[in-house]
């Protein structure tokens, strides 16, 4: 029997992409009929309305359900790449295809004008806590951008950080705290930390939260142009190679060892294990161990990646040019 195809009926994912948490949520909607059509696809039929039920979703994973409406479908299931992708080809088999800026409107109809239900939109992927403000207040702004403009290239730029999460690359000698700062920020142990220099053999990423930005930041090894372990090599240059793509390098040393040369343009130097000492030339100094100087570091990374002035700017974003790059 042919299964009947989900006219109309759209997708979005409404956590941030790639994942951030454990769980990601799958919104469908459309009509009943087109919304009725997907859910009997994935395993989702029949499900009681407004009730969470546990269902086995495209054969992918056991997963929580809901039906909040005739018109919406949530599924959330865990946040593992493979698992989503495989729940999204299933519901476009199914015949819904992904939501695209035009469908925001009818996404959220609560929305006053479009550049609102734009903002709803982004504010579902937004990665970052500090985003939700700015896009609030841009139906406003659009409203009088005669009188108050647009914001300017660079401004544009740093505001897409919020939607985007930016790479940061922390690199530096072996054993200054590098792994210690990442587990310190995160608030958990991400990356392996020990006394002894290569540690860390390979980068470590996480997504974290820096007063309300969230960045992907990248642990690298550290590098040591006297380590000849073909293994150790190559770790290292694979990270050299992410640190030159990232948005900003912090380059982080300590008393006992300094700093890298500076090989990075866009490098931020960060003291690491200020407790034992600082010399050197630093845009800060922290101690994992003792916490000084933690949220100054942190403030001043967001600022170097969001000024304030930036969050401030009381003119208009284009905020759904960011939107409609690939990968979001
Ligand atoms: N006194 C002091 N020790 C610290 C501090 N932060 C880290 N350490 C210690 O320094 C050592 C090295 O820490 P790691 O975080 O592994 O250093 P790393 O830079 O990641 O080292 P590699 O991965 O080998 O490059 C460990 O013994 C940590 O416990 C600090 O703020 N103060
Ligand atoms: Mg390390």
């Amino acid at each position: 029997m042919h299964a009947r195809r989900a006219e109309g009926a759209r997708w979005s994912l409404d956590s941030p992409w790639p994942a951030r948490g454990a769980i990601a949520v799958l919104r469908v909607s459309g009509d009943g009929a087109a919304v009725d059509a997907v859910a009997a696809a994935v395993g989702a039929a029949g499900l009681a309305p407004a009730r969470m039920t546990l269902r086995t979703i495209a054969g992918a994973d056991r997963a929580l359900a809901c039906r909040i409406d005739a018109r919406t479908l949530l599924i959330f299931p865990h946040a593992g790449r493979a698992i989503v992708e495989r729940i999204v080809a299933a519901v476009e088999r199914a015949g819904a295809q992904r939501q695209t800026l035009d469908d925001a409107l009818a996404a959220f109809p609560e929305a006053r004008d479009g550049v609102e239900a734009r903002a709803l939109l982004a504010l579902s992927h937004a990665a970052s806590p500090l985003a939700a403000d700015v896009l609030l207040a841009q139906r406003e702004r659009w409203s009088r951008v005669h009188e108050c403009g647009e914001v300017d290239a660079a401004t544009a730029g740093a505001l897409a950080r919020l939607l985007h999460p930016p790479l940061v690359a922390a690199v530096g000698p072996p054993n200054v705290g590098k792994s210690s700062l990442l587990n310190a920020l995160a608030g958990r142990s991400v990356s392996i930390v020990a006394d002894e220099p290569g540690t860390t053999r390979d980068h470590v990423g996480a997504m974290i939260d820096l007063g309300g930005l969230v960045v992907r930041w990248i642990d690298c090894p550290g590098f040591d142009s006297r380590d000849t372990d073909p293994l150790s090599r190559s770790a290292q240059l694979a990270a050299a190679e992410i640190a030159v793509a990232a948005d900003l390098v912090i380059s982080c040393g300590d008393a006992a060892s300094g700093f890298l040369s500076d090989t990075f343009t866009v490098a931020l130097r960060i003291g690491l294990r200020a407790d034992l000492g600082r010399t050197g030339d630093a845009a800060a100094w922290a101690s994992v161990r003792t916490g000084e100087g933690l949220d100054q570091l942190v403030q001043i990374v967001r600022e170097r990646l969001v000024p304030r002035a930036a969050l401030d700017d009381g003119r208009a974003w284009r905020f759904w040019d960011v939107l409609s790059q690939p990968g979001f």
